[in-house]
């Protein structure tokens, strides 16, 4: 995972494309915005999954549509600005109908995302891992999504990823190929196929029963303490760390806030969180106090 410097003038959509086709494992790391884009692009990741899940909790909202797909772009703005990592957005179910995605697709491509992933979940859509019941899409419906998005896409190199949701709503490994299959066909550049099972059962049986010639995409939540050296072997193209940032952060967030409320100092936190001055070279202060030098005169002395 190091920064490849002849990949530095390639279009976001064309660095998640060569990651997801290439031979390559590629890892996607979860983003809920600018700055933990930043820290994930700094870490070496080439690619960055705007996660519905963890952008909706940073707006303290639950993961079932409760943010409009606008709200889903506005939040995603600041990551483009912020890095030149590309960035693969967790679109949900599509927000309502193939006329609806294909008009997000639109702007999503226009601001320059690189890629949208579409699970094939009723609208609105509950988070795969939420305990409830999980109510699959109309296939064909999906399909006409899918083919909506690659109309609607503003270059060849955007990246649609089609996710089925067929394990997780327990309807089996047939349910799952044939709507892979199915998606295939639509035009999606990319499988994910999810699972929220404790061990990589359901995706090494996709695995060996898939005969498609898209790359396939995994999300380990659930099974994480599968070694990735299995992905290899199954030939995943790509894995998506899919809300690992929130998680860290929360617990990180947490363990000092409590330790500030108790000790009522934060004397004892020094030394274990980021220093100010590494927190202003994040954001690049260094660099603005040059071009201050070079665009503002001279304060003049009073008098002169
Ligand atoms: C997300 O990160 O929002 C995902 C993955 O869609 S999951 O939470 O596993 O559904
Ligand atoms: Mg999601």
């Amino acid at each position: 995972m190091s920064h490849n410097p002849t990949q530095q003038n390639l279009s976001p959509a064309t660095k998640l494309r060569a990651l997801l086709e290439n031979n390559a494992l590629g890892f996607i790391m979860e983003a809920h915005n600018a700055l933990s884009a930043k820290l994930a692009t700094d870490a070496g990741f080439e690619a960055l999954w705007a996660s519905s899940l963890t952008l909706s909790a940073s707006m303290g909202l639950r993961d079932a549509n409760e943010l409009s797909w606008s709200q889903v772009l506005d939040l995603v703005d600041p990551m483009l600005e912020f890095v030149e990592t590309p960035v693969l957005v967790d679109a949900d179910s599509g927000y309502g109908d193939f006329n609806i995605f294909g008009r997000f697709v639109r702007k999503a491509s226009e601001r320059g995302v690189a890629g949208v992933c579409i699970e094939d979940k009723a609208f609105p859509k509950r988070n795969s891992f939420a305990n409830t019941s999980h109510e699959l899409a109309d296939i064909d419906d999906f399909c006409g999504m899918i083919r909506a998005a690659k109309d609607q896409q503003n270059s060849d190199e955007f990246c649609v990823v089609a996710r089925t949701e067929a394990f997780v709503a327990g309807a089996g490994l047939s349910e799952a190929l044939e709507r892979a299959s199915n998606y295939e066909v639509a035009g999606a550049d990319a499988l994910f196929v999810h699972s929220k099972q404790k061990t990589a059962f359901e995706i090494e049986s996709f695995c060996r029963s898939w005969n498609g010639n898209i790359p396939l995409v995994i999300a380990p939540t659930t099974y994480a303490s599968t070694p990735t050296a299995d992905f290899v072997r199954l030939g995943i193209a790509a894995v998506i760390w899919a809300n690992h940032g929130l998680r860290a952060a929360i617990k990180a967030m947490q363990d000092s806030y409590q330790q500030i409320a108790a000790e009522r100092s934060v004397a004892g936190l020094e030394g274990n969180i980021t220093s100010v001055s590494e927190l202003l070279d994040i954001t690049g202060t260094e660099d603005l106090i040059k071009k201050q030098d070079a665009y503002r005169p001279p304060i003049k002395k009073s008098g002169s």
